[in-house]
């Protein structure tokens, strides 16, 4: 029998960030286990985490650089790949100019370690008029109300739920999704020990989910009057004396602005428009108030709707109202073991934020946070003339089946005169590349979380060194980034010098941190994200700051921890992190409380038709691993949910194909009829639609499912944030 090693590693596919035992014959994972004895999930782990060596060994994984001539793809040296890079760019530019050149930044940036620490590296150093990302089909609404709360995009308070006596949640569905903008392992378990522990879970979805099943109460909702509702209970609790103004916290303004504009918002006014009946809502605002301690959570589907911006701030309203806010139990800032680049304070903001100080080439919408609604993209790419995008750089993300106006934007990839993906996969997007650089895949490459840590439920912080080693002369994606950005700044390929470039990069860091970087640099072999990463570590919140805390920790405590190491749960420090002009929260920023007229103006709107929604499945992550046969095996998972008499009433039955048609498109799907489904909602995942030719994803191609965002009208955005309103598209639904 060969030798078997077991690797300790960090499961890098979701906020979960399960600890694995990886056990390896001959090159090969034999088997994938929980890792019992990490200090942060303790055994927990789902069935993605045992397919990271389907992913790592799966043959259509891109392996080698790749160049596209026509319809042929050849494997080429990466010498050869960045010379392509350098000649696309190059005519690119000297045709059409910089401005012509934007990038797409996908979701799994967020979640690899040299990608998350660099692409940053990429967008600085390339500085784009505009760059897209999947950040408008997900959390910008969250991020500008974390902004105009706390003067960081990225500071976002997180539902203490291993202490909490009730907890709501909104819009998330962690029994799938294993918990979004609050990393924790197990969420399910930790909502039954609220439960056990004589607490209440209640879950508000369009849909009863497999969280909803773990909680107490389900209250069905009405896609996208999430805010009203939300309204209606801040009027709660100012009407009926609920809100305490000694609990309040003390940085906290304008509480009295708040109470005045939701004199108006009664349970009865939004009651008919949220399908919830105003002794509910009057009910919830009064269990919130009198537990212990509360907490509100809002993700994905508060989110990804009309009135985004407004529900987010709402959700933080709510716990600072009710005096659980910066407190055990309640909404908190997480205090991460390393900090993020993306968490530092930006130059561009310094003094104070604006919106809209650009506007988009087609539809003229002002820029929110340096971005512009994704599904626009296609749109500015086939616009034609001077202003028109004529390359694009993809980072790990697949916009023709993730972004909205899907179809538009495949017919303008195709059109571009230069694309280069950095991607693993031959997927619907990359097809369209000429230049397709492969990264690695999650064991050949170490891992540490990064933006992740800002809101995990305890501080803390696990080092996985790779399992396999990368093909030798694989640069990293670091470098890959620095090369890129350093050819969009002009250097010409030849006096590229990457680790220059880094060393410059990472004296800038050092310095935002107060640390002498020619006192630093000396003490590191070789740059790249480990140095980052120790810097990281080392100047944050436990850090040794190179030595004056001599307790403090460096990247290699971690290293010699390898089931991770736990500082512990969070602790109330809003002082610490607001970053604010005045050091104050403003609880009615104006440029929010602005839309309350639009939302008022919803309550009065007739609803006619069905309401489409997403959803996800454990199974399934976006659409990047519907490849892994373990995972894609079995019962269809593109199915059109629809509650039993809205199936009667379309005539559609359970099994069969249905017509869904919305005024931009129509699919055709097969229908799965279920009482889990509030009546007037149907559901359909996203992430399907794996029939293009020209991909190298056999699996996939096998099961390939509809694409939902075929259905969404790109410009149906909620204004505030720019982010597509997914959920809640009219639609109807007839037998195919
Ligand atoms: N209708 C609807 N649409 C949605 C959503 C929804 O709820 N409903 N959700 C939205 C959300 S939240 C998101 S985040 C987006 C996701 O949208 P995207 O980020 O555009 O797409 P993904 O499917 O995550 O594709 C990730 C790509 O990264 C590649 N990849 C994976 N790991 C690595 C790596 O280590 N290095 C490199 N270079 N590449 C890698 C994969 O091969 C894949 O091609 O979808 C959005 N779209
Ligand atoms: N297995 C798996 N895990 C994932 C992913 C994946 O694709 N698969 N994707 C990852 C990514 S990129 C993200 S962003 C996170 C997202 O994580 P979550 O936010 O937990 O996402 P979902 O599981 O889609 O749950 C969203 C819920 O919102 C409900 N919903 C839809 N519209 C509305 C509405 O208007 N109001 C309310 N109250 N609810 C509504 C839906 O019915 C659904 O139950 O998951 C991450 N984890
Ligand atoms: S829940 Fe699953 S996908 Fe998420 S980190 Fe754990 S094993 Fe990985
Ligand atoms: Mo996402």
């Amino acid at each position: 029998m060969a030798d078997r090693t077991i690797h300790l590693r960090t499961c890098p596919l979701c906020e979960a960030m399960c600890g694995l035992e990886v056990h390896v014959e001959d090159q090969a994972v034999k088997l994938i286990r929980p890792d019992r004895d990490d200090v942060w999930s303790k055994g927990y782990i789902c069935p993605k985490g045992t397919a990271l060596g389907h992913l790592h060994h799966d043959p259509d994984r891109v392996r080698a650089p790749m160049v596209r001539e026509g319809e042929i793809w050849k494997e080429v040296t990466w010498d050869e790949a960045f010379e392509r890079c350098s000649e696309l760019l190059g005519d690119v530019i000297a045709r059409h100019g910089k401005s012509s050149v934007t990038a797409y930044i996908g979701n799994p940036t967020a979640h690899a370690l040299s990608l998350s620490r660099y692409v940053g590296v990429l967008i600085g150093m390339a500085a784009l008029d505009c760059i897209y990302s999947a950040g408008t089909v997900d959390q910008w609404p969250k991020n500008v109300s974390s902004m105009l709360l706390y003067g960081n995009m990225w500071t976002i308070p997180t539902p203490d739920l291993e202490r909490t006596d009730y907890m709501v949640i909104m819009g998330g569905n962690p029994q799938a999704s294993g918990g979004s903008l609050m990393a924790c392992a197990d969420v399910l378990g930790k909502l039954d020990a609220i439960r056990g522990r004589g607490g209440k879970v209640v879950v508000i979805d369009p849909r009863r989910t497999g969280t909803a099943d773990h909680a107490d109460e389900w209250v069905p909702i009405v896609p996208g009057t999430d805010a009203a509702l939300l309204m209606a209970i801040v009027h709660v609790l100012f009407a009926d004396g609920l809100v305490d103004p000694t609990r309040v916290h003390v940085l906290v303004d304008n509480v009295v602005r708040v109470g005045a504009l939701a004199a108006e918002w009664t349970p009865e006014r939004v009651e008919r428009a949220c399908g919830i009946g105003a002794d509910t809502i009057r009910r919830l605002a009064h269990e919130l108030a009198a537990a212990p301690t509360s907490v509100v959570y809002g993700r994905i589907g508060t989110c990804n709707q009309e009135f985004g911006t407004l529900a987010s701030w709402l959700v933080d309203v709510v716990n600072v109202l009710t005096g659980n806010f910066d407190s055990v139990g309640g909404l908190m800032f997480a205090k991460p073991v390393a900090w993020a680049l993306s968490t530092l304070d930006d130059p561009q903001w310094a003094d104070g934020v604006s919106f809209g100080r650009w506007k988009s080439r087609v539809g003229d919408i002002p820029e929110v946070l340096g971005q512009v609604p994704v599904g626009l993209m296609a749109e500015e790419m086939l616009l034609g003339g001077d202003e028109a995008w004529r390359a694009l750089i993809t980072v790990a993300g697949n916009p023709v089946i993730s972004s909205t106006n899907p179809d538009r934007l495949d017919e303008a990839l195709a059109g571009l005169e230069c694309m280069i993906s950095i991607d693993n996969a031959l997927n619907e997007t990359t097809r369209h590349a000429h230049v397709l650089l492969p990264g690695l895949s999650a064991l050949e490459q170490a891992h540490f979380d990064d933006l992740i840590l800002n809101w995990a439920v305890r501080s803390t912080g696990n080092y996985s060194p790779a399992v396999f080693a990368p093909p030798e002369d694989h640069p990293g994606e670091w470098r890959i980034f620095t090369v890129l950005g350093a050819l969009l700044m002009g250097v010409p390929l030849a006096d590229i010098d990457v680790d220059a470039f880094d060393d410059g990069f990472f004296s800038v860091l050092c310095e935002a941190k107060g640390v002498d970087p020619a006192a630093v640099l000396p003490l590191y072999d070789e740059g790249g994200p480990e140095r980052l990463l120790d810097l990281q570590i080392r100047t944050g919140e436990f850090g040794d700051r190179y030595g004056e805390r001599p307790d403090g920790l460096t990247l290699q405590s971690f290293k010699d921890a390898p089931h991770g190491l736990d500082l512990g749960p969070m602790e109330p420090r809003l002082d610490e992190v607001l970053r604010t002009a005045n050091g104050r929260v403003d609880l009615a920023p104006s440029y929010i409380v602005a839309d309350l007229p639009r939302l008022a103006a919803r309550l009065d709107r007739a609803v006619d038709s069905l309401l489409l929604t997403s959803r996800r499945h454990q199974r399934s992550n976006n659409s990047w691993m519907h490849n892994v046969r373990t995972l894609v095996k079995g019962k269809d998972r593109c199915t059109l949910l629809i509650h039993p008499d809205d199936a009667t009433q379309c005539g559609v039955v359970d099994g069969a194909l249905a017509r869904v048609t919305s005024e931009r498109g129509s699919i055709e799907v097969p229908v799965e009829v279920s009482d889990e489904m509030m009546p007037g909602v149907v559901s359909l995942p996203h992430g399907w639609g794996h029939d293009k030719p020209g991909t190298r994803q056999s699996v996939a191609r096998e099961h390939a499912g509809v694409n939902n965002n075929k259905l969404a009208d790109p410009l149906a955005i909620d204004p505030l944030s720019n982010n597509a309103a997914i959920n809640g598209i009219p639609v109807e639904v007839v037998p195919a």
